[in-house]
């Protein structure tokens, strides 16, 4: 209770930020994007998401929480776009929870536009597995949001029993490939087979596909060999303060 209260009060008091992992292009290590992910400054402690997004997500302030991360990202990308002509976007994990809002669209828009940004600056990772749960709330938002350019990635795929039939018919612009066939790769040939068959589905479908969770160079190699060539992880970067990660926009530019 102590903590829900603290989490509360953690958006007002301004303690949430976002660290930003990179998305890179292999071919020339290039930056193409990245990642947003929370993390809560309570006093001298940097509290991880695993710490309060479960609680978040249980109490209803996953909805607050989510709804700053928007705005915060799209004052970033604003920033970024000023400083380094950054014209990629940044991904936030959006839970299901939040189609719950029927303004979520309007918030997302005001967002963008308050901040001056483009509406591609922002990108949505919806889970798959929330997805395919809650597909009759979720796909009148996505095509919502895929009119104003809102693109959505569809998170640590392969793990939710995507019926591929719907998948063709969502407004959908990238598979991430769940990181737990990634840690596999050129040790079990189950994984390969997954990953592989991942890869052309998102070919087939003309969306973009990313593999997370890229710790090594036998990952990073047998993903580019199979035909995926954009990647986040481990082995290219954490997820860094965005002082941190202006090392990588000077790059881009
Ligand atoms: O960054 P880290 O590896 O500690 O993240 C742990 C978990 O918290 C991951 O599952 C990640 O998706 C989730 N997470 C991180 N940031 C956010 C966020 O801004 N919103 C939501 N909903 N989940 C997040
Ligand atoms: O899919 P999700 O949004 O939960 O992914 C974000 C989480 O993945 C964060 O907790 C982040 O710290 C973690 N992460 C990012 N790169 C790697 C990696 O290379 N290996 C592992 N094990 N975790 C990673
Ligand atoms: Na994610
Ligand atoms: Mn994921």
């Amino acid at each position: 209770l102590e903590l829900e209260s603290a989490l509360h009060k953690a958006i007002e008091r301004n303690e949430l930020v976002l660290h930003y992992q990179p998305k890179v292009d292999v071919r020339g290590a290039k930056m193409v994007g990245v990642e947003a992910l929370m993390r809560w400054q309570r006093g001298s402690m940097l509290v991880p998401p695993g710490d309060f997004i479960p609680l978040a997500e249980e109490t209803g302030l996953i909805i607050p929480l989510s709804e700053w991360a928007i705005r915060e990202a799209a004052r970033q990308a604003r920033l970024w776009q000023d400083s380094f002509g950054f014209a990629d976007s940044i991904a936030v994990n959006l839970p299901n929870r939040l189609f719950e809002r029927t303004d979520l669209v309007e918030h997302i828009h005001q967002a963008v536009t308050s901040y001056g940004v483009p509406h591609h600056a922002i990108e949505l990772e919806i889970t798959e597995t929330g997805l395919m749960k809650d597909l009759q709330n979720v796909i009148p938002s996505l095509h919502r949001l895929n009119e104003i350019g809102v693109e959505i990635s569809i998170d640590d795929f392969g793990t939710g029993y995507s019926s591929l039939a719907y998948l063709t018919t969502l407004p959908i612009s990238e598979l991430k490939i769940d990181r737990s066939f990634v840690r596999d790769l050129g040790m079990t040939p189950q994984s390969s087979a997954v990953v592989t068959a991942i890869i052309a589905l998102a070919r087939s479908l003309g969306l973009r596909v990313i593999a997370e969770g890229v710790e090594n160079m036998r990952q990073m190699e047998v993903l580019h060999r199979l035909g995926c060539v954009v990647m986040q992880g481990f082995l290219f970067s954490k997820a860094q303060p965005p002082d941190v990660l202006e090392q990588w926009l000077e790059q881009t530019v």
